[in-house]
């Protein structure tokens, strides 16, 4: 059983080491929604709202989150007693569209929370999940993601030293006027056995075609989200015209959107953001449908403080997470983390997952994130009305 007693939700102001830049925009300091739940005799958690400040990502900001939390998703859940936190996910989707990540915040939480009250790692505790139990890896492995640099050659001396650093999967940002010049370059400086793939955040359209052919070409692990984020179709299409797989980010918004891309053959491996399809349930329900029909998936990220990155490597610890996930340890973004320790990287490319850690499986440093707070908010169930009974009064005639 878990219950949410309470949740104080928080905005952090987290600024990044270097400007972060995809096709579909920039981002220098984040402003992170932090979570504590609290549930039952004292015990609580922490989880983060992965939405970006700007609705170029998906539909969502840190101000719609803020409000969705506040009035839809805390309300829904503050005091009920759920079963499982399986239960969660269906309770915030009756009659309620969208605002995926604010409903994942919460519902991320009630795994966390539920773990932590069952003294087991987040990552034991979501192995559990739909009443079945999963291996677990002990760790992950890791790749970086590059946002567009100004030319190939800062692009290339950013590949080599992730390389060096032990990456196992070199992420590349994509647009139209920097794609084949910018990828080919980091191939030939890494040369042909180097684990390259590109994202391009929906930059294209079926007209862009031939330039897809070109990164063709180049032997990339995968093609991340090339065409519009809510794409099905024109994928398939464009993934019977290309050798490379096609990974869907943006598009896979739930399970039955994970079934239609099977379905229509719209690509061939899946990139898992628990906030993108609502929660952990689902991002469980993806990763079993598709080990299922033996397409890999790999677990994303969001530029998370280090709240967020401990659901992430409970996520990717499940066994269908065969490719690596952008885990980057901590350092990778912040000079500081908002977790001690920070989260880290062996130097061959890997992040051990705290399986025998209870929660989480770091401490969060609360008082760093008082001084980073710029809003805070107690989300709780009003006390029960004080029933007070006036003496019996004669029904006016
Ligand atoms: O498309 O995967 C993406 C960050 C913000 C928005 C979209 C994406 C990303 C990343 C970041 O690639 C990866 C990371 O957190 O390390
Ligand atoms: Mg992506």
């Amino acid at each position: 059983m878990v219950t949410i007693r309470q949740i104080t939700l928080r905005e952090i102001r987290l600024p990044l080491k270097e400007p972060f830049r995809i096709s579909s925009g920039l981002v220098t300091e984040r402003r992170i929604l932090l979570l504590e739940l609290a549930g039952e005799d004292g015990v609580t958690t922490w989880s983060e709202c992965v939405t970006g400040e700007t609705p170029n990502y998906t539909a969502e900001t840190v101000d719609t989150a803020w409000l969705a939390i506040a009035e839809w998703v805390a309300p829904r859940v503050l005091g009920v007693g759920f079963e499982q936190p399986d239960d969660v996910h269906p309770a915030l989707e009756r009659d309620f569209r969208g605002h995926n990540m604010a409903k994942a915040a919460v519902e991320m939480g009630a795994w966390g929370l539920a773990a932590a009250e069952e003294g087991i790692s987040l990552a034991r505790r979501l192995s559990l999940a739909a009443g079945r139990q999963r291996a677990l890896r002990p760790s992950i492995e890791t790749g970086i993601s590059l946002g567009i640099q100004p030319t190939p050659a800062a692009l290339v001396e950013r590949a080599r030293a992730a390389r060096a650093a032990g990456y196992r999967k070199i992420k590349i940002k994509i647009e139209p006027g920097a794609d084949v010049e910018y990828v080919a370059a980091v191939r030939e400086a890494l040369g042909p056995g180097a684990p390259l793939m590109a994202d391009a955040n929906n930059a294209y359209t079926l007209d862009d075609v031939e330039t897809l052919r070109r990164l063709d070409d180049l032997d990339l692990m995968m093609i991340e989200q090339p065409l519009a984020h809510d794409d099905l179709l024109r994928h398939a299409e464009l993934q019977r015209q290309l050798r490379t797989p096609i990974c869907l980010d943006e598009s896979i918004t739930s399970l039955a959107r994970a079934e239609d891309m099977l379905a229509l053959q719209s690509g061939r491996i899946v990139n898992i953001k628990p906030g993108r399809v609502g929660g952990f349930a689902q991002s469980v329900a993806i990763h079993d449908l598709c080990l299922a029909h033996g397409v890999p998936v790999w677990c994303g990220g969001m530029l998370e403080s280090g709240v967020g990155r401990s659901y992430n490597v409970a996520l990717a610890a499940l066994p269908g997470f065969t490719k690596p996930g952008d885990l980057s340890p901590s350092d990778r973004y912040w000079a500081r983390d908002v977790v001690t320790p920070p989260w880290t990287m062996d130097r061959e490319g890997r992040v051990t997952v705290p399986i025998d850690r209870p929660g989480l499986g770091v401490t969060v440093d609360v008082d760093r994130i008082e001084e980073l707070t710029v809003r805070q908010r107690v989300l709780a169930l009003l006390p029960a009305p004080r029933v007070t009974t006036s003496p019996a009064r004669p029904l006016a005639q």
